[in-house]
């Protein structure tokens, strides 16, 4: 059987670029960015104002980056874009051909811009059934704008269709080929008000346990959920997120274990045994690499990594431990690690996702999230109390619960400073992470002699909860001992 796509032939016009792979432009376009379109002959089976609302939508695509608009006529009157379901013979000598093979076809602007539709396909509607009206649409919309097949397959102007995307957005691809024939958005909808409110994300509102979450260069923060990704606000998420993770990071995998960006302004995504590092959303080099390799010391699968605020180094954390990575030092983690996060009072294990934010470092499990004092190091006091809904709080779902969440959550309290000291001894100004430790700045700490000089030096030590806990303290005592003989020697 053959799949499913488009009757317009491939390659219409001169490629934009003979060599790599992206957007081509048929070479018409219309002189107005004001075009007028008309339902002609709507589908068997549909109703009509849905049909003409997912049009709408399918238009509504083109409209969010460029400056054209879309005006629907009835009657008589000439437009620019004709629509008809119709099958088989039609008019125009290129028959449809039945249910499945080619779905639709449309005019490039200098053949007058009409979009057909077979109507022996089931159109449907927000449906994982049948065949995607809107995405089809859009895509046929973009032929009748001037837009040929694209080689990108993440593009909508791919010429096969994909099924049902829940999520869809246009491919910075079609966003590079519309606007090269109409230029970028210069107007805001409709004048002097503010958009809406962003309408509350399903996704996230309905599950908001994430993958990952950090700050990109920028400073905006991003959520990673399976293979989609949302930009988030102060007090919600962006419009026009979801966005797939693949159209922005195209060589990132779906399921994401972590991320987070270093002071050198570059960003770190880790999955399962390898590691990836950007610039922005351009891949640094030639990843994945391994991060036994360009890690040392930190495991594979972890839970979540964070920079923590003032000493820049990095945490990793997996199952009910962490490991402090310092990518001055020689080795970059200490052999004092892991330890455990129960140590820092408050936080669960297991944890799914961390991030920095405005000098705090906030937690993530479940459906929950705790807010961290770097400088206290025990999770924040505040009204309601911690664990929060990360739905309420972090992603705008105004139906989540507003108040603490259930104290059955994290049923022990502890309060062990041991990590205090630990973290606070280095303001070190690297400007270098993970595979180019070698090449990191000179501020190495003397790892031979002071390696576990911090253990007991600053914060007291005054719970235990375990023989092994004892064990460790002993066993650190012993060797900052053995460490200031050495160095008193
Ligand atoms: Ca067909
Ligand atoms: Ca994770
Ligand atoms: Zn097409
Ligand atoms: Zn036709």
């Amino acid at each position: 059987m053959a799949t499913p796509r488009c009757g317009v032939k491939d390659k219409v016009g001169p490629a934009a670029d003979g060599r790599s792979k992206r957007y081509a432009l048929q070479g018409s376009r219309w002189r107005t960015k004001n075009l007028t379109y008309k339902i002609s002959k709507y589908p068997t089976g549909l109703n009509k104002q849905e049909v003409e609302k997912e049009i709408a939508n399918a238009f509504s695509v083109w409209t969010g980056e460029t400056d054209l608009t879309f005006t629907r006529k009835t009657g008589h009157e000439n437009v620019h874009i004709d629509i008809r379901f119709e099958v088989g013979e039609h008019g125009d000598g290129d028959p449809f051909d039945g249910p499945g093979g080619t779905l639709a076809h449309a005019y490039f602007p200098v053949y007058g811009g009409d979009a057909h539709f077979d109507d022996a396909e089931r159109w449907t509607i927000r449906s994982y059934r049948g065949t995607n009206l809107f995405q089809v649409a859009a895509h046929e919309f973009g032929h009748s704008l001037g837009l040929s097949h694209s080689d990108v397959k993440s593009a909508l102007m791919a010429p096969f269709y994909r099924g049902y995307d829940p999520h869809f957005t246009l491919d910075q691809d079609d966003v590079s080929a519309i606007q090269a024939l109409y230029g970028t958005k210069t107007k805001s909808p409709r004048g002097s008000r503010p958009p809406p409110p962003a309408e509350e994300d399903p996704e996230l509102c309905k599950d908001p346990k994430i993958d990952a979450m950090f700050n990109t260069k920028d400073g905006e923060i991003i959520a990673f959920k399976g293979k989609h990704y949302w930009k988030l606000t102060d007090d919600g998420v962006a419009s026009g997120y979801p966005r797939r993770i693949s159209s922005t990071w195209k060589e990132l995998p779906s399921n994401i274990d972590a991320a987070f960006t270093y002071r050198n302004g570059k960003t770190y995504f880790f999955k399962g045994t390898q590691y990836w590092r950007y610039i922005n959303t351009t891949m640094d080099g030639d990843y994945p690499k391994e991060i036994s390799d360009g890690f040392t010391g930190i495991p594979d699968n972890i839970d979540a990594a964070t920079v923590w605020t003032g000493n820049g180094k990095i945490y990793f954390y997996k199952g009910a431990k962490f490991w402090r990575f310092d990518p001055a030092s020689k080795p970059p983690v200490r052999s004092s690690y892991p330890k455990l996060i129960q140590n820092w009072e408050g936080i669960p294990n297991h944890i799914n996702a961390a991030v920095t934010y405005k000098g705090y470092t906030y937690f993530f499990q479940d459906n929950a999230y705790y807010r961290f004092n770097d400088r206290l190091f025990k999770v924040d006091d505040a009204n309601p109390a911690f664990p929060r809904s990360t739905a309420y709080w972090w992603f705008g779902c105004k139906s989540a619960n507003k108040g603490t969440l259930g104290n059955d959550r994290w049923p022990f309290a502890f309060a062990s400073n041991l990590d205090v000291a630990d973290t606070y001894d280095d303001y070190g100004n690297l400007d270098s992470v993970g595979d180019i430790i070698l090449d990191a700045g000179g501020t190495d700490e003397l790892v031979t002699s002071s390696n576990h000089h911090h253990e007991n030096s600053g914060g007291s030590v005054n719970s235990l909860h375990s023989l092994k806990s004892i064990q460790q303290l002993l066993l650190s005592i012993m060797t900052t001992i053995i460490a200031r003989f050495i160095v008193a020697t």
